[in-house]
């Protein structure tokens, strides 16, 4: 029995929108690898979203570029460090890749018969909840959201701040939270200019701030980290372990946000992981509103050692009303259980899949 591979361009909506510094979404899109071979099903997600605004891939450019450049390698690889061997031409397009590769990392897992976690190298059986909260119409919205996330176990909370929704905001939320485990996430809204602003985020008692500057900065990222107390986070900026690399020697971040996903899969994120545990940076997972099965990569990544922070993983419902995974992903005491069974470790709802699929393509 030959291999089979299929992509779905699929739409889901939000249980409410999601705002930060650079757009709004509503409805989510993402890419779904479904990749089969001797009756074990592999599962994987580009979760590039309709609009550009985060990243210049979005799900159009995710499915064309899988279906023209790497439905065919997919086929042929024996395991994700042979796929990423064959695309290694395809310039940059991470997240197409890493939906993909992820596919078959899930796939090898469900071979040997072990969780994902575990065969990525993973140490602990249960990761940290954050909760990620989107710019809101005013502050008394953004004060009974976080009550309401709290009353659900989160243990950190991670504001998305932008010019004009950032310092009068943080003040309102540590004066009724004094204590809480607070984060920033600019997504790239400021400017190094703008280093008066970002120095007084300092008497907050932030763990971090998270990509203040450019979404592909490295260098005044490396200035602004010397004129501020607030440990620097990169995200957008680090698209593949090149850039960890660089980001370390120039002193750009003190904290890495690793999301598979943005830096073209599981191996790569794994490197990251890897070197940052070698230099003493710490670092923590991301995520881009995956559906459960993106999460169960999330969750799979979370487990390993030098994850040190609390993560962007939330519970399924924190997103959607209806995910597509049985079960959905719960959190318990403000964290989510890593799965005992093969691969990713959750059922995928096909049929749901197929019902939110907006462009399908198969290839065997
Ligand atoms: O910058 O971390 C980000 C979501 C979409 C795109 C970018 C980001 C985010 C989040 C949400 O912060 C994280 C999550 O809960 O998935
Ligand atoms: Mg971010």
């Amino acid at each position: 029995m030959g291999r089979r591979v299929d992509l779905f361009l699929v739409e889901m909506e939000l249980v409410s929108a999601f705002e930060i510094s650079s757009g709004v979404t509503e409805r989510r899109q993402c890419v779904i690898v479904r990749v089969e071979d001797d009756g074990l099903v592999g599962w994987g997600e580009a979760p590039a979203d309709s609009q550009p605004f985060y990243s210049y891939e979005t799900s159009e450019t995710a499915f064309y570029i899988l279906r023209e450049f790497l439905a065919k390698p997919l086929i042929e690889s024996k395991s994700p460090e042979d796929f990423l061997r064959r695309v290694q031409n395809v310039r940059g397009h991470q997240m197409a890749k890493a939906g993909a590769e992820m596919a078959l990392w899930d796939l090898e897992a469900k071979r040997n018969g072990i969780p994902l976690w575990k065969l990525l190298g993973g140490v602990r059986e249960e990761i940290e909840s954050g909760v990620s909260v989107g710019i809101q119409r005013d502050v008394s919205e953004l004060l009974r959201l976080i009550a309401s996330y709290l009353d659900e176990g989160y243990r950190r909370v991670k504001l998305k701040i932008k010019p004009g929704w950032d310092l009068e905001v943080l003040r309102a939320v540590r004066r009724d939270y004094p204590e809480l485990a607070l984060q920033v996430d600019a997504n790239a809204a400021y400017k190094l200019q703008d280093w008066p602003t970002l120095r007084k985020l300092d008497s907050y008692d932030l763990l971090m701030l998270e990509q203040p500057l450019d979404f592909d900065d490295l260098l005044d990222h490396s200035v602004l980290a010397r004129m501020i107390r607030t440990p620097i986070c990169l995200d957008e900026s680090i698209k593949k372990p090149e850039d960890a690399y660089k980001a370390y020697r120039l002193g750009s971040c003190s904290i890495i946000n690793v999301k598979p996903a943005r830096v073209g899969g599981l191996s790569n994120a794994k490197l990251i992981h890897d070197f940052c545990n070698g230099v003493g940076m710490p670092i923590w997972i991301g995520g881009m509103l995956e559906t459960g099965i993106g999460r169960g990569h999330l969750v799979a990544a979370a487990t390993l050692p030098n994850v040190r922070f609390p993560n962007d993983i939330s519970a399924s419902r924190r997103y959607y009303e209806e995910d597509l995974v049985e079960p959905p992903w719960e959190l318990s005491d403000g964290k989510i259980m890593a799965p005992s069974s093969p691969g990713i470790g959750v059922e995928v709802l096909e049929e749901r899949l197929r019902k939110r699929s907006l462009k399908h393509f198969s290839i065997s």
